[in-house]
């Protein structure tokens, strides 16, 4: 039975038909335009907006209400260039041997390589953790659907850039355990993925590929 007295009214709003369907032509819409970008300008963005994203991302549903995640947010010249020279390290171990000929052949219309100048230009890395177990000081406890709850957090965070009028990157150095240890993060975290957050540079260009139709990524029943 559900305990009553800690339940509250739903905030909830019904839309017409009409205003749902507005306002989801307009969000894919603004969604549509979000690319992977690899070029980025050193423009600035003011903190206040990279913070206004973290707590888009940290609305997301998570298992038990765990909330199982971390962001840091890192914009300090010393912290990026240690990031970038441990994340080339293992890149180019990825390159070079650790990533197997279909891999490498998958990845060639993007035109990547282990050398990865946007992790100093960028104005923010954004680093995603998760949080495996959680860690209070009475001690230990489980946390749910960890991968799940920190993917769709994510999602809204990469979503919320976008928002913004920024572009990102999500970026997978693997292994990305440097992360936890350049960061000083405690046990209890991984890093999920590393994500460089700002404009793209002047005349960047993307691969030219296409999304899946509704068709393709649709059925139904
Ligand atoms: N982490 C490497 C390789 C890489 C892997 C996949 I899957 C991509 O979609 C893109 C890159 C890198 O960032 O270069």
């Amino acid at each position: 039975m559900q305990n009553s007295e800690s339940f509250i009214p739903l905030n909830f709003k019904e839309l017409s038909a009409a205003e749902s369907e507005k306002r989801i032509t307009e969000f894919y819409s603004q969604c549509t335009t979000r690319r992977s970008v690899r070029e980025f300008s050193d423009k600035d963005v003011p903190q206040h907006i990279i913070e206004s994203i973290i707590k888009t991302a940290g609305t997301a549903p998570s298992g038990a209400h765990k909330q199982p995640w971390h962001f840091c947010a890192v914009k300090n010249p010393a912290i990026k260039s240690k990031i970038r020279e441990a994340a080339e390290q293992e890149e180019y171990e990825n390159y070079h041997g650790r990533m197997s000929k279909e891999w490498l052949e998958d990845l060639k219309k993007f035109g990547t390589d282990h050398i990865k100048p946007f992790l100093e230009i960028a104005p923010w890395l954004i680093v995603v953790f998760k949080e495996v177990y959680e860690q209070s000081e009475g001690g230990k406890a489980t946390n749910y659907y960890v991968n799940e709850s920190v993917g769709i957090a994510t999602g809204m965070l990469l979503n919320a850039i976008n928002m913004a009028g920024l572009v990102s990157l999500t970026h997978t150095p693997s292994p990305m355990n440097f992360l936890a240890e350049i960061l000083e993060r405690p046990k209890n975290e991984r890093a999920y993925l590393l994500i460089p957050v700002g404009y793209p540079a002047e005349g960047t260009t993307v691969p030219d590929i296409k999304r899946k139709s509704l068709e393709e990524i649709m059925t139904i029943h």
